[in-house]
């Protein structure tokens, strides 16, 4: 069922603790995480604990969880210290998004150039 956990999904996985991460901040509702290939300084990974395969996925059926993840980028950032940062949600292969479960990227720590590659 959508929302579902699933049994292949890695990021489900680390929500139910079954694959260790290093978990910066958890709410009810997200998990964040540092990402295990870090592109910045800072590069943080937040994600719903519902299983949706994409961000645009998440927000159509549970809009309330999508501002919950975007809320908790800005928290990460501000945990962080970072003046300036970039949430990025690759979304199919071609843009890189190799997990299908929703996840913001959280980036800063350094200049980021535009636009991204
Ligand atoms: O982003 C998926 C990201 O997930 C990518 O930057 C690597 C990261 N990743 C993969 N496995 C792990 C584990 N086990 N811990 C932390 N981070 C992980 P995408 O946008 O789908 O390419």
């Amino acid at each position: 069922m959508a929302g579902e956990p699933q049994d292949d999904c890695l990021f489900c996985k680390i929500v139910a603790g079954h694959i260790p991460a290093t978990i910066v901040r958890e709410t009810e509702t997200t998990v964040a995480f540092r990402d295990i290939n870090p592109q910045a300084p800072t590069h943080v990974l937040v994600i719903p604990r519902l299983h949706y395969p994409h961000a645009a996925s998440l927000a159509a059926a549970a809009p309330a969880v999508a501002a919950d993840v975007l809320r908790e980028a800005g928290e990460v950032a501000a945990d962080e210290k970072l003046d300036h940062y970039r949430v990025v949600f690759n979304t199919g292969g071609g843009a890189g998004q190799t997990v299908f479960h929703a996840h913001a990227h959280v980036l800063g720590g350094r200049g980021l150039q535009w636009p991204p590659g």
